[in-house]
């Protein structure tokens, strides 16, 4: 024995509760919300960077909120699926490698391969999602750029997954479940009870986060991000201070500049409140997965268009604040054309918080968080 490692061979692991019924069943859900957590991905991906054949609807206002909610609460449903899922599997990682060399030697590791990355991707997805949500960024790469193409990753090595064990599956659900604990085995648990147990770790996980978007939640929810009243009763992600615009949103020569085929107009704060006013409640609903209803208003921005001889047409709307990557946003024809895209002045009949985007920002139906810009002083009419 010695100058060797001490590495386990797959069947020194004797626990019962490791068995196909219970894998299959919790790789099942898991792959679920993986599934769901793409599509809606695909979604929030495509709303902030709509390639130009596709237009991104208005309507249902809440649409945004309901499949970034879905999608943060599916990758936090799949934490217990996941951890429960590698622990049934994990003694497979020192299964012999068929030697000598052979067809079966090639197909053994390619599959090993495929489960690797599989692994590296899921979990990679759910903790910088969760990091994401929390807002905590400790690494340098563009956060949506990577869970972007990690979400190929993880989707494509699932497939192939369920693919290559497609007959373990269906044999593993032909099967019963053992609902008790045969006499003399150890276990604590049936492995009935460990899926029952799993699916009881993974309901708790969704009712202590999804209140940050399902409003009657909210109250269970203790773990949900900015539930917290903001300031007019809208969390707030950055403040007017964290954006540097406390001086230039208080400026009493702010203007809105429009350029325009035609020129350039300037609108003060006081000339858009002398125009015709409208009032929509939309929500802001955040990629993190917390939303909030707000009752805003302002002129159309539509109405601003008309009033420079413009039709509803694509525009670039731009904020004091120039640093960082949310400081302006293409709002295409046919969000300009929607009654409801408001150039806000108003939130709850008050004037705009400082850090609500005061003296003017952006709110359209259906949009992504991050594209709602505060503190607009600019519109670009794209021609
Ligand atoms: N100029 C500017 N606009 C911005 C942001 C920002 O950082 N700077 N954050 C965006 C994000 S990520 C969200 S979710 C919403 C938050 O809006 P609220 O602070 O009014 O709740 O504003 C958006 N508009
Ligand atoms: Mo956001």
């Amino acid at each position: 024995m010695t100058g060797r490692l001490p590495v386990p061979t797959e069947r020194a692991f004797s626990s019962r509760l490791r068995d196909a019924t219970v894998t299959a069943r919790v790789g099942t859900w898991l792959g679920v919300c993986f599934g769901i957590a793409f599509l809606t991905g695909l979604w929030s991906h495509y709303a902030q960077e709509l390639p130009v054949w596709l237009t991104y609807p208005t309507s249902p206002k809440w649409l945004y909120r309901v499949t970034q909610g879905v999608h943060v609460t599916a990758g936090t449903a799949a934490v217990p699926l996941l951890l429960v899922k590698l622990w049934s599997v994990y003694p497979r990682l020192f299964a012999a490698v068929p030697l000598p060399p052979t067809r079966r030697t090639i197909l053994h590791l390619l599959e090993r391969l495929s489960i690797a990355a599989l692994v590296a991707a899921a979990v990679f997805q759910l903790v910088t999602g969760l990091m994401n949500s929390s807002q905590w960024y400790p690494w340098a790469f563009s956060f949506r750029s990577t869970h972007f193409a990690v979400a190929w990753v993880a989707i494509g090595s699932l497939v192939l997954h369920v693919a290559v064990k497609l007959p373990v599956i269906r044999q593993a659900f032909a099967e019963p479940v053992e609902s008790s604990v045969p006499a003399g085995d150890r276990a604590p648990l049936s492995r009935r009870g460990l899926l029952r147990a799993t699916w009881a770790a993974s309901a708790l996980a969704v009712l202590a986060t999804a209140g940050a978007w399902v409003p009657f939640l909210r109250r269970v929810s203790v773990f949900a991000v900015r539930t917290g009243e903001g300031p007019q009763g809208v969390p707030i992600n950055r403040s007017a201070e964290a954006a540097g615009v406390l001086d230039t949103a208080t400026d009493p020569d702010w203007r809105l500049q429009v350029v325009h085929p035609a020129g350039t107009t300037a609108f003060s704060r006081e000339q858009l409140l002398a125009m015709p006013q409208r009032t929509a409640s939309l929500p802001i609903a955040c990629v993190e997965g917390w939303s909030a209803t707000g009752v805003w208003t302002g002129v159309a921005l539509r109405d601003v268009l008309a009033r420079v001889g413009v039709p509803p047409t694509d525009v670039v709307v731009g904020s004091l604040q120039t640093r960082g990557a949310f400081g302006s946003s293409l709002v295409p024809a046919n969000v300009a054309a929607d009654p409801q895209t408001l150039l806000a002045l108003k939130l709850s009949g008050e004037d705009l918080d400082l850090d609500h985007g005061y003296p003017c920002r952006l709110i359209a139906p259906a949009r992504p968080g991050v594209l709602q810009t505060k503190w607009l002083d600019l519109m670009e009419v794209q021609v």
